[in-house]
């Protein structure tokens, strides 16, 4: 590609939650343009990658990295993360910020799929380099807690996962049960049951930690599909004050009763023996790192020598640039981890990561609940791959 970088314009947006965020707009020498924007955490990991203030971060971009990518030519993504991760010169990205280099690195992605007019996720797909054997399942989170609620849950994310590999189907299931969801909390517990939380779940109060499980047990009954949908938990452990063996006791209930299928970060980031433990006990579960694992290769090969998770959460923002997020999930891979691709819960409405899910083949991605236009956006982005793959 003869395409030159011929200047980048960082902007601050709104997310989600009303904060500011970074959009980058890079434009090229024949102008073409392409622009992405950066989401931010709620229950950050403390090996995650260092974000810089938004008004920092755009100086930094305008100041610092426009001059030294100015030029630079397109379709050499590996390269010009290379650049980046050396300009910012530590381990953490505290120098320019992750959220800097992401929105840089996003946006020179599109640009590439966008000068070789192909969809981003063949693009993504070629990059990595390997060619996906399976399209990932939607982790939809139906209920929220913890951080992302302020209802009485400790536990952040209740999902459901339909089995089924057409994006259709998925959608068309996880709206129907969150319906009958809506509907039966509203019926039970009152008006004020369907408000929303972070990730545009349902946030009651419940009378216990079971309780968001049965709900979704019985919406799932009413609706009535032909289709297999199994359960999910995050339980972002970080954030709870109990101990691992009250953890462990309501993971047991929950494995039990509901056939718990996927539980991420079932203790702190630091207790890798607990997770270890869990991991011994369990066959059919898939016990994923979020914090734990922070997208960052060296947490990643320390839980693969430790054998404590058999799945990894993978989020851009944890790491700051694509190439740096590509090589997370090969050596999550090669440790023979399930991979699930996940949005933040402060999001705008930029849909990579549908993207970055369907081309690397991930097993699975969160994208929260099938309301709010920032999540809505990344359910449609997945009816039009459908569509793209005809
Ligand atoms: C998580 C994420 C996304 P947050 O813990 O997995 O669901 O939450 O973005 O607040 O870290
Ligand atoms: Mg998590």
């Amino acid at each position: 590609m003869n395409l030159t970088i011929s200047s980048v314009f960082p902007r601050k947006i709104l997310d989600s939650r009303g904060e500011w965020t970074i959009e980058v707009v890079i434009k090229f020498s024949n102008g073409l343009e392409a622009r992405a924007s950066v989401p931010q955490g709620k229950s950050v990991g403390s090996y995650e990658a260092v974000y810089l203030p938004v008004d920092k971060a755009i100086n930094v971009i305008k100041e610092f990295i426009e001059p030294k990518v100015k030029g630079r030519k397109l379709g050499e993504q590996k390269e010009f993360d290379a650049l980046l991760v050396e300009l910012d010169g530590t381990a953490s990205k505290s120098n320019l910020g992750a959220n800097s280099t992401l929105g840089l690195s996003l946006a020179y992605a599109r640009a590439s799929a966008l000068a070789e007019n192909i969809p981003l996720w063949r693009s993504i797909g070629n990059i990595y380099g390997e060619k996906p054997t399976r399209k990932p399942y939607l982790y939809v989170n139906l209920i929220n807690g913890g951080l992302h609620a302020g209802n009485n849950l400790d536990f952040q994310e209740y999902m459901i996962i339909p089995q089924t590999e057409s994006y259709r189907q998925s959608v068309e299931a996880s709206v129907a049960i969150y319906q009958r969801m809506k509907k039966y909390l509203i019926e039970h517990l009152g008006a004020g049951a369907s408000n929303l939380g972070d990730e545009g779940g349902c946030a009651p109060y419940f009378p216990n930690a079971l309780a968001p499980f049965e709900i979704l047990a019985k919406a799932i009954q009413r609706v009535d599909l032909p289709l297999k949908i199994l359960f999910g938990l995050d339980a972002a452990a970080n954030n709870i004050k109990k101990s691992s063996a009250e953890l462990t006791k309501s993971y047991k209930d929950m494995i039990d009763k509901f056939s718990l299928f996927y539980l991420e970060d079932p203790y702190k980031e630091q207790e890798f023996e607990d997770f270890s433990a869990l991991l011994k006990k369990t066959s059919s579960l898939t016990i994923a790192g979020d914090d734990l694992t922070a997208t960052n290769i060296s947490r990643i090969q320390k839980a693969c020598e430790q054998s404590c998770i058999n799945g990894v959460v993978i989020k851009p923002n944890q790491i700051g640039t694509l190439s740096e997020t590509l090589d997370a999930v090969r050596t999550a891979r090669k440790c023979g981890y399930s991979i699930v691709v996940s949005h933040r819960s402060g999001e705008t409405n930029d849909g990579f990561i549908v993207d970055l899910a369907h081309g690397i083949g991930a097993d699975g991605i969160k994208i929260g609940a099938p309301a709010r236009g920032e999540r809505v956006e990344k359910f449609n982005r997945f009816l039009e791959i459908e569509e793209e793959l005809k």
